[in-house]
């Protein structure tokens, strides 16, 4: 019978994209662009893509994953996830903590970065960037939370001509990612996430919520005025919220952001919330981005070790199936393969390695080479094999 159920389910879908791609062809509506109005073409592509993927699919990320792996680091064309499902993930989680050096704060050479950034966009993925920034006070890291950083970075504080040069720098590694037709690289750009924790110097305690508001709106600004068109922003607090009001406390406005975001681990350990209050928070996110008409993602979770050997399929998966609020988000990342006791994604040979395949098996998650499916109407092929196995 359930059987029957998700059969009908992908038909209805089916006929749903069908009807949805007839609209499409028009103009699109002014809510169905990105926030920057003179994003590059490139850029409002990613956006309509994920714009029209995301009701009914979910992309698969994952950090620096062809940088480096569990026991292995910068070998060209290897990642942890494709030695285990035989593909790359959908979309490519970066840093840019410590630009302006060579390498950024988890050794990946920015050079690299960009490299790998233009590959992916080339193969059909998608890349998104975080930025722990390291604090213009003492240039230390972005979990200096002891010298209200940011009132000393914003225009007229001591420290604005550095926060300054750290743009600069910035805005040239986005200018850097130029394709052969003069347009860029399109990037998710998520900018001083986890906002509403205490662990960096742009949280909760550590700065006033217009100074936050303003720092982020600087920031954009900035970048905008510096003719860096090929960003959607992200915007992601922390699951320290337990309602719309309270997620949007420092939201920095709809000109700002094109995705509202979620960032969780808390509730997936032992003393954490469980999957009810992921769900929760995601429904939250998914209603904002309903009523603002933009996109919301799941945009950093995971579990470490990935302790629990069920948790892709009975955990991630279940909550993003959840019910159409939680089906709604574009993309879901989990954080990076960084040693031994620190990742987030099975290797080969690890105990989980079987459901991370189930996982890559769903019809509605999207890795790299579902990307390239995608049918006239918008439909993934993956989904119509899962619907026709399903149905025998
Ligand atoms: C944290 C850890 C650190 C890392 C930082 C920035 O969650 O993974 O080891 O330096 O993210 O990527």
């Amino acid at each position: 019978m359930k059987k029957i159920n998700k059969y009908l389910g992908f038909l209805t879908i089916i006929i749903g994209l069908g009807l949805s791609s007839c609209q499409e062809s028009e103009a699109p509506k002014i809510q169905d662009l990105p926030a920057d109005n003179s994003a590059e073409q490139s850029t409002i592509n990613l956006y309509h893509k994920l714009k029209r993927l995301a009701p009914n699919y979910t992309l698969f990320g994952h950090q620096d994953n062809l940088a480096y792996g569990i026991g292995w680091a910068y070998e060209e064309g290897k990642s942890d996830v494709k030695e285990v499902v035989g593909d790359y993930p959908a979309l490519y989680g970066w840093d840019a903590g410590g630009i302006g050096g060579e390498k950024n704060l988890d050794g990946v050479p920015f050079k690299e970065m960009q490299r790998w950034m233009k590959e992916v966009h080339q193969r059909g993925g998608v890349n998104t960037l975080s930025w722990h920034v390291y604090s213009p006070v003492d240039s230390l890291s972005s979990w200096e939370t002891d010298k209200m950083v940011v009132s000393h970075i914003l225009p007229g504080g001591k420290n604005h001509e550095g926060y300054l040069t750290r743009l600069d720098d910035l805005a040239s590694f986005f200018k850097g990612l130029k394709l052969e037709n003069g347009e860029h690289v399109p990037v998710i750009f998520r900018p001083f996430h986890e906002n509403n924790g205490n662990w960096f110097w742009w949280g909760e305690k550590h700065c006033s919520t217009e100074g936050y508001k303003m720092i982020f709106r600087f920031t954009v600004d900035y970048f905008r005025s510096k003719g860096v068109h090929n960003l959607l922003y992200a915007y992601s607090p922390d699951r320290i919220f337990e309602t719309k009001d309270k997620y949007l406390e420092r939201y920095p406005g709809d000109d700002y952001v094109d995705i509202l975001g979620l960032d969780d681990y808390w509730d997936f350990k032992e003393q954490g919330g469980g999957i009810n209050e992921v769900i929760k928070k995601l429904e939250i996110i998914s209603v904002i981005a309903q009523e603002k008409g933009k996109l919301c993602a799941f945009t950093e979770t995971g579990l470490e070790l990935v302790s629990d050997n069920k948790w892709f399929t009975e955990k991630l998966y279940k909550i993003i199936n959840t019910n159409n609020l939680t089906k709604n988000i574009a993309y879901v990342m989990v954080w990076r393969n960084g040693r031994p006791d620190h990742y987030y994604v099975p290797y080969k040979g690890h105990e989980a390695e079987a459901d991370f395949k189930a996982f890559y098996d769903k019809g509605d998650i999207l890795f790299e080479t579902d990307l390239k499916t995608i049918s006239e109407n918008g439909i993934v092929l993956k989904a119509l094999q899962t619907a026709s196995v399903t149905k025998n």
